[in-house]
Protein backbone atom coordinates (compact mmCIF):
# COMPACT_ATOMS: atom_id res chain seq x y z
CA UNK A 1 0.00 0.00 0.00
CA UNK A 2 2.82 2.05 1.04
CA UNK A 3 4.44 1.56 -2.35
CA UNK A 4 1.18 2.41 -4.27
CA UNK A 5 1.04 5.72 -3.07
CA UNK A 6 4.50 6.64 -3.79
CA UNK A 7 3.53 5.31 -7.02
CA UNK A 8 0.71 7.64 -7.47
CA UNK A 9 2.56 10.40 -6.22
CA UNK A 10 4.95 9.97 -8.27
CA UNK A 11 2.88 9.63 -11.53
CA UNK A 12 0.72 12.66 -10.96
CA UNK A 13 3.76 14.88 -10.46
CA UNK A 14 4.39 13.66 -13.40
CA UNK A 15 1.78 13.90 -15.35
CA UNK A 16 0.43 17.66 -13.66
CA UNK A 17 3.87 19.08 -15.25
CA UNK A 18 2.71 18.73 -18.55
CA UNK A 19 -0.64 20.24 -18.27
CA UNK A 20 -0.86 23.58 -19.63
CA UNK A 21 -4.71 24.36 -19.73
CA UNK A 22 -7.33 24.73 -16.82
CA UNK A 23 -9.65 22.28 -17.85
CA UNK A 24 -7.24 19.89 -18.34
CA UNK A 25 -6.01 20.60 -14.82
CA UNK A 26 -9.78 20.47 -12.98
CA UNK A 27 -9.88 16.59 -15.11
CA UNK A 28 -6.64 15.67 -13.22
CA UNK A 29 -7.49 16.96 -9.90
CA UNK A 30 -10.83 14.78 -10.36
CA UNK A 31 -8.84 11.70 -11.79
CA UNK A 32 -6.28 11.92 -8.67
CA UNK A 33 -8.34 13.61 -5.50
CA UNK A 34 -12.11 13.18 -6.41
CA UNK A 35 -14.46 10.81 -4.15
CA UNK A 36 -13.97 7.83 -7.18
CA UNK A 37 -10.39 8.85 -7.77
CA UNK A 38 -7.19 6.89 -7.70
CA UNK A 39 -6.48 8.17 -3.87
CA UNK A 40 -10.15 7.47 -2.32
CA UNK A 41 -9.64 4.02 -3.47
CA UNK A 42 -6.77 2.99 -2.30
CA UNK A 43 -8.24 4.32 1.18
CA UNK A 44 -11.07 2.93 1.38
CA UNK A 45 -9.09 -0.60 1.37
CA UNK A 46 -7.61 1.04 4.87
CA UNK A 47 -10.02 -1.73 6.85
CA UNK A 48 -7.78 -4.56 5.78
CA UNK A 49 -4.68 -2.97 7.59
CA UNK A 50 -3.77 -4.12 11.03
CA UNK A 51 -3.83 -1.55 13.66
CA UNK A 52 -0.02 -0.76 13.68
CA UNK A 53 -0.04 -0.51 10.30
CA UNK A 54 -3.05 1.72 9.87
CA UNK A 55 -1.92 5.30 11.49
CA UNK A 56 1.50 5.02 9.59
CA UNK A 57 -0.29 4.52 6.23
CA UNK A 58 -2.99 6.88 7.13
CA UNK A 59 -0.96 9.32 7.74
CA UNK A 60 1.48 8.66 4.52
CA UNK A 61 -1.89 9.11 2.52
CA UNK A 62 -3.20 12.24 4.09
CA UNK A 63 0.85 13.54 3.32
CA UNK A 64 0.19 12.45 -0.74
CA UNK A 65 -3.33 14.19 -0.46
CA UNK A 66 -2.05 17.44 0.27
CA UNK A 67 1.11 17.44 -1.65
CA UNK A 68 -1.10 16.54 -5.00
CA UNK A 69 -3.62 19.43 -3.29
CA UNK A 70 -0.55 21.76 -2.94
CA UNK A 71 0.97 21.31 -6.54
CA UNK A 72 -2.72 21.22 -8.21
CA UNK A 73 -2.73 24.58 -6.57
CA UNK A 74 0.27 25.58 -7.58
CA UNK A 75 -0.14 24.95 -10.92
CA UNK A 76 -3.55 26.66 -11.12
CA UNK A 77 -1.81 30.12 -9.79
CA UNK A 78 1.12 29.58 -12.71
CA UNK A 79 -1.15 28.94 -15.59
CA UNK A 80 -3.48 31.44 -14.29
CA UNK A 81 -0.27 34.37 -14.75
CA UNK A 82 0.92 32.89 -17.96
CA UNK A 83 -2.32 33.56 -19.30
CA UNK A 84 -2.72 36.90 -17.69
CA UNK A 85 1.00 37.50 -19.24
CA UNK A 86 0.21 36.30 -22.45
CA UNK A 87 -3.08 38.45 -22.75
CA UNK A 88 -1.12 41.47 -21.31
CA UNK A 89 1.51 41.04 -24.49
CA UNK A 90 -1.19 40.52 -26.55
CA UNK A 91 -2.57 44.13 -25.77
CA UNK A 92 0.39 46.05 -25.49
CA UNK A 93 0.61 49.49 -27.49
CA UNK A 94 3.38 50.87 -28.71
CA UNK A 95 2.94 54.49 -28.63
CA UNK A 96 6.24 54.84 -30.30
CA UNK A 97 4.45 53.37 -33.67
CA UNK A 98 3.88 56.39 -36.54
CA UNK A 99 0.05 57.13 -36.86
CA UNK A 100 -2.30 56.31 -39.63
CA UNK A 101 -2.52 59.70 -41.95
CA UNK A 102 -5.72 60.90 -41.66
CA UNK A 103 -6.98 62.70 -45.14
CA UNK A 104 -8.16 66.02 -44.23
CA UNK A 105 -10.53 67.81 -46.34
CA UNK A 106 -10.26 71.57 -46.75
CA UNK A 107 -11.87 74.65 -48.26
CA UNK A 108 -13.03 75.10 -52.14
CA UNK A 109 -10.88 78.48 -53.03
CA UNK A 110 -14.44 79.76 -54.19
CA UNK A 111 -14.92 79.14 -50.73
CA UNK A 112 -12.14 80.75 -48.92
CA UNK A 113 -12.79 84.22 -51.00
CA UNK A 114 -16.44 83.99 -50.27
CA UNK A 115 -15.47 83.79 -46.24
CA UNK A 116 -13.39 86.31 -46.61
CA UNK A 117 -15.60 88.64 -48.29
CA UNK A 118 -18.71 88.19 -46.29
CA UNK A 119 -15.82 88.57 -43.27
CA UNK A 120 -15.23 91.85 -44.63
CA UNK A 121 -18.64 92.86 -44.72
CA UNK A 122 -20.23 91.28 -41.52
CA UNK A 123 -17.73 93.43 -40.38
CA UNK A 124 -19.56 97.19 -41.76
CA UNK A 125 -22.35 95.89 -40.54
CA UNK A 126 -24.14 94.38 -43.55
CA UNK A 127 -26.17 91.36 -43.19
CA UNK A 128 -26.18 88.19 -45.64
CA UNK A 129 -29.24 87.74 -47.21
CA UNK A 130 -30.28 84.97 -49.53
CA UNK A 131 -33.17 84.32 -52.17
CA UNK A 132 -34.38 82.06 -54.78
CA UNK A 133 -32.55 80.83 -57.82
CA UNK A 134 -36.01 79.75 -59.43
CA UNK A 135 -37.17 83.68 -59.65
CA UNK A 136 -40.21 85.74 -61.94
CA UNK A 137 -39.31 87.72 -64.64
CA UNK A 138 -40.16 90.95 -62.67
CA UNK A 139 -37.68 90.37 -59.83
CA UNK A 140 -35.03 89.30 -62.31
CA UNK A 141 -35.80 92.37 -65.34
CA UNK A 142 -38.42 94.40 -64.76
CA UNK A 143 -37.98 95.78 -60.99
CA UNK A 144 -33.99 96.55 -62.34
CA UNK A 145 -35.56 98.30 -65.15
CA UNK A 146 -35.13 96.34 -67.59
CA UNK A 147 -38.66 95.95 -69.06
CA UNK A 148 -40.17 93.41 -71.77
CA UNK A 149 -37.67 93.80 -75.18
CA UNK A 150 -35.33 94.81 -73.27
CA UNK A 151 -31.60 93.36 -74.64
CA UNK A 152 -30.77 91.89 -71.32
CA UNK A 153 -33.74 89.70 -71.25
CA UNK A 154 -32.28 87.51 -74.37
CA UNK A 155 -33.28 84.26 -74.23
CA UNK A 156 -30.16 83.69 -75.79
CA UNK A 157 -28.57 84.37 -72.64
CA UNK A 158 -31.44 83.79 -69.69
CA UNK A 159 -32.66 80.13 -69.29
CA UNK A 160 -36.36 80.32 -68.83
CA UNK A 161 -38.45 77.60 -67.46
CA UNK A 162 -41.42 79.56 -68.83
CA UNK A 163 -42.86 82.88 -70.59
CA UNK A 164 -42.72 84.81 -66.69
CA UNK A 165 -39.89 81.94 -64.63
CA UNK A 166 -36.63 81.92 -65.06
CA UNK A 167 -32.99 80.69 -63.42
CA UNK A 168 -32.08 84.16 -61.97
CA UNK A 169 -28.85 85.88 -64.02
CA UNK A 170 -28.01 87.88 -61.04
CA UNK A 171 -28.85 88.08 -57.60
CA UNK A 172 -30.12 91.94 -57.50
CA UNK A 173 -33.28 89.96 -57.80
CA UNK A 174 -32.37 89.02 -53.93
CA UNK A 175 -31.88 92.94 -53.47
CA UNK A 176 -35.07 93.77 -54.73
CA UNK A 177 -37.10 91.30 -52.46
CA UNK A 178 -35.44 93.22 -49.45
CA UNK A 179 -36.15 96.50 -50.65
CA UNK A 180 -39.33 95.50 -50.90
CA UNK A 181 -39.73 94.00 -47.17
CA UNK A 182 -37.31 96.48 -45.24
CA UNK A 183 -37.31 100.32 -44.74
CA UNK A 184 -33.74 102.00 -44.91
CA UNK A 185 -31.43 101.70 -43.61
CA UNK A 186 -30.22 98.81 -45.52
CA UNK A 187 -27.25 97.55 -45.83
CA UNK A 188 -26.81 93.94 -47.40
CA UNK A 189 -24.77 91.24 -49.71
CA UNK A 190 -26.19 88.70 -50.95
CA UNK A 191 -24.27 85.76 -52.33
CA UNK A 192 -25.43 83.03 -54.30
CA UNK A 193 -25.61 80.91 -57.57
CA UNK A 194 -26.58 82.52 -60.94
CA UNK A 195 -27.09 81.22 -64.77
CA UNK A 196 -26.31 82.38 -67.88
CA UNK A 197 -26.99 80.36 -71.06
CA UNK A 198 -23.46 80.47 -71.84
CA UNK A 199 -21.12 77.82 -73.47
CA UNK A 200 -18.47 76.23 -71.55
CA UNK A 201 -14.41 77.96 -71.99
CA UNK A 202 -11.56 78.86 -70.06
CA UNK A 203 -13.46 82.50 -68.54
CA UNK A 204 -17.73 81.19 -68.75
CA UNK A 205 -19.79 78.88 -67.30
CA UNK A 206 -23.65 78.34 -67.81
CA UNK A 207 -23.37 78.11 -63.26
CA UNK A 208 -21.64 80.60 -61.55
CA UNK A 209 -21.34 82.59 -58.32
CA UNK A 210 -22.08 86.35 -57.61
CA UNK A 211 -21.88 88.26 -54.40
CA UNK A 212 -24.33 91.77 -55.06
CA UNK A 213 -24.10 94.48 -52.59
CA UNK A 214 -26.38 97.12 -51.69
CA UNK A 215 -26.60 100.00 -49.23
CA UNK A 216 -29.51 102.58 -48.82
CA UNK A 217 -30.03 104.99 -46.86
CA UNK A 218 -30.39 109.14 -46.57
CA UNK A 219 -27.27 110.94 -48.04
CA UNK A 220 -25.57 107.82 -49.13
CA UNK A 221 -23.66 109.09 -52.31
CA UNK A 222 -20.57 107.68 -54.89
CA UNK A 223 -18.20 108.13 -51.92
CA UNK A 224 -19.43 105.61 -50.13
CA UNK A 225 -19.52 103.38 -52.80
CA UNK A 226 -15.80 104.10 -53.69
CA UNK A 227 -14.98 103.46 -49.80
CA UNK A 228 -16.40 100.78 -49.51
CA UNK A 229 -14.68 99.04 -52.83
CA UNK A 230 -11.17 100.21 -52.18
CA UNK A 231 -11.53 98.44 -48.73
CA UNK A 232 -12.80 95.00 -50.41
CA UNK A 233 -10.14 95.28 -52.97
CA UNK A 234 -7.46 96.24 -50.40
CA UNK A 235 -8.71 92.89 -47.99
CA UNK A 236 -9.07 90.63 -50.63
CA UNK A 237 -5.53 91.66 -52.59
CA UNK A 238 -3.88 93.31 -49.91
CA UNK A 239 -2.93 97.14 -48.87
CA UNK A 240 -0.52 97.47 -51.61
CA UNK A 241 -4.12 97.12 -54.68
CA UNK A 242 -5.29 100.20 -56.48
CA UNK A 243 -8.33 100.24 -58.05
CA UNK A 244 -10.03 102.90 -60.34
CA UNK A 245 -13.49 103.30 -61.51
CA UNK A 246 -14.33 103.79 -65.05
CA UNK A 247 -17.38 104.95 -66.24
CA UNK A 248 -19.89 102.45 -67.16
CA UNK A 249 -23.52 101.73 -67.85
CA UNK A 250 -26.38 99.54 -66.60
CA UNK A 251 -29.86 100.04 -66.65
CA UNK A 252 -30.45 99.79 -62.84
CA UNK A 253 -27.81 102.16 -62.04
CA UNK A 254 -27.33 105.76 -62.61
CA UNK A 255 -23.98 106.71 -62.75
CA UNK A 256 -22.69 103.31 -63.23
CA UNK A 257 -19.22 102.49 -62.57
CA UNK A 258 -16.86 99.13 -63.54
CA UNK A 259 -14.25 98.64 -60.90
CA UNK A 260 -10.51 97.67 -62.41
CA UNK A 261 -7.34 96.59 -60.52
CA UNK A 262 -4.26 97.54 -61.03
CA UNK A 263 -2.66 94.17 -62.86
CA UNK A 264 -0.34 93.02 -59.82
CA UNK A 265 2.25 91.61 -62.67
CA UNK A 266 3.12 95.18 -64.11
CA UNK A 267 1.96 97.94 -61.99
CA UNK A 268 -0.26 99.21 -64.64
CA UNK A 269 2.65 98.99 -67.75
CA UNK A 270 0.85 96.45 -69.67
CA UNK A 271 1.65 92.53 -69.82
CA UNK A 272 0.27 89.64 -71.14
CA UNK A 273 -1.64 88.73 -68.10
CA UNK A 274 -3.73 91.83 -68.22
CA UNK A 275 -3.99 92.07 -71.83
CA UNK A 276 -1.70 94.70 -72.25
CA UNK A 277 -4.12 97.06 -70.24
CA UNK A 278 -2.48 97.46 -67.26
CA UNK A 279 -5.39 96.85 -65.86
CA UNK A 280 -7.95 94.00 -64.93
CA UNK A 281 -11.90 94.25 -64.65
CA UNK A 282 -13.22 93.03 -61.35
CA UNK A 283 -16.86 94.21 -60.69
CA UNK A 284 -19.71 96.45 -61.69
CA UNK A 285 -21.24 99.01 -59.63
CA UNK A 286 -23.39 102.19 -59.54
CA UNK A 287 -26.03 104.52 -57.87
CA UNK A 288 -29.13 102.20 -57.86
CA UNK A 289 -31.22 104.15 -60.40
CA UNK A 290 -34.05 106.25 -58.87
CA UNK A 291 -37.11 104.16 -60.95
CA UNK A 292 -35.34 101.20 -58.95
CA UNK A 293 -36.05 102.90 -55.93
CA UNK A 294 -39.33 104.22 -56.31
CA UNK A 295 -40.52 100.61 -58.31
CA UNK A 296 -39.54 99.06 -54.60
CA UNK A 297 -41.81 102.00 -52.57
CA UNK A 298 -38.50 103.76 -51.48
CA UNK A 299 -39.07 107.63 -51.96
CA UNK A 300 -35.64 108.35 -54.64
CA UNK A 301 -36.16 111.77 -53.32
CA UNK A 302 -35.06 110.91 -49.26
CA UNK A 303 -32.76 108.07 -49.57
CA UNK A 304 -30.33 106.82 -52.10
CA UNK A 305 -27.98 104.06 -52.26
CA UNK A 306 -25.05 102.06 -54.31
CA UNK A 307 -24.97 98.45 -55.82
CA UNK A 308 -22.56 96.36 -56.55
CA UNK A 309 -22.06 93.09 -58.42
CA UNK A 310 -19.17 90.92 -57.93
CA UNK A 311 -18.29 87.23 -60.05
CA UNK A 312 -16.62 85.27 -56.89
CA UNK A 313 -14.91 83.21 -59.82
CA UNK A 314 -13.09 86.21 -61.58
CA UNK A 315 -11.71 87.26 -58.02
CA UNK A 316 -10.97 83.79 -56.68
CA UNK A 317 -9.26 83.18 -59.83
CA UNK A 318 -7.33 86.65 -59.87
CA UNK A 319 -6.56 85.94 -56.57
CA UNK A 320 -4.89 82.74 -57.18
CA UNK A 321 -3.56 83.24 -60.88
CA UNK A 322 -5.94 80.08 -61.90
CA UNK A 323 -6.42 80.92 -65.74
CA UNK A 324 -9.20 78.30 -66.15
CA UNK A 325 -12.50 78.61 -64.62
CA UNK A 326 -12.90 74.82 -65.19
CA UNK A 327 -10.90 74.36 -62.66
CA UNK A 328 -12.95 75.43 -59.89
CA UNK A 329 -15.18 72.78 -60.96
CA UNK A 330 -13.78 69.83 -61.75
CA UNK A 331 -12.90 68.48 -58.42
CA UNK A 332 -9.98 67.26 -59.30
CA UNK A 333 -7.81 66.46 -56.11
CA UNK A 334 -4.41 67.54 -57.74
CA UNK A 335 -5.92 71.23 -58.12
CA UNK A 336 -7.98 71.20 -54.80
CA UNK A 337 -4.96 70.38 -53.03
CA UNK A 338 -3.30 73.26 -53.90
CA UNK A 339 -5.44 75.34 -51.39
C1 LIG B 1 -22.40 93.51 -63.25
C2 LIG B 1 -22.31 93.87 -61.85
C3 LIG B 1 -24.13 94.94 -60.73
C4 LIG B 1 -25.86 95.81 -59.39
C5 LIG B 1 -25.18 94.75 -59.91
C6 LIG B 1 -27.99 96.31 -58.34
C7 LIG B 1 -29.00 95.80 -57.55
C8 LIG B 1 -30.09 96.59 -57.33
C9 LIG B 1 -30.19 97.83 -57.80
C10 LIG B 1 -29.13 98.28 -58.58
CL1 LIG B 1 -31.39 96.00 -56.39
N1 LIG B 1 -28.07 97.53 -58.83
N2 LIG B 1 -26.91 95.53 -58.57
C11 LIG B 1 -25.43 97.09 -59.69
C12 LIG B 1 -24.37 97.27 -60.53
C13 LIG B 1 -23.69 96.18 -61.06
O1 LIG B 1 -23.55 93.80 -61.21
O2 LIG B 1 -21.37 93.48 -63.88
N3 LIG B 1 -23.59 93.25 -63.75
C14 LIG B 1 -23.82 92.89 -65.11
Amino acid sequence: MKEQLNRIEGSAKKELSKISDPKRLEEFRVKFLGKKGELTQILKQMGKLSAEERPVIGQLANKVRSDIEAAVNRRREELKSAAEQMRLAAETLDVTMPGKMQKIGRSHPLDVTLEQVEEVFLGMGFDIVEGPEVETDHYCFEALNMPKHHPARDTQDTFYINENVLLRTQTSSVQIRTMEKMRPPIRIISPGRVYRSDAVDATHSPLFHQIEGLVIDKGITMADLKGTLELLMKRLYGEEARVRFRPHHFPYTEPSAEVDLMCFNCHGKGCSMCKQEGWVELLGSGMVHPKVLADCGIDPEVYSGFAFGIGLERITMGRYSINDMRLLYDNDMRFLEQF
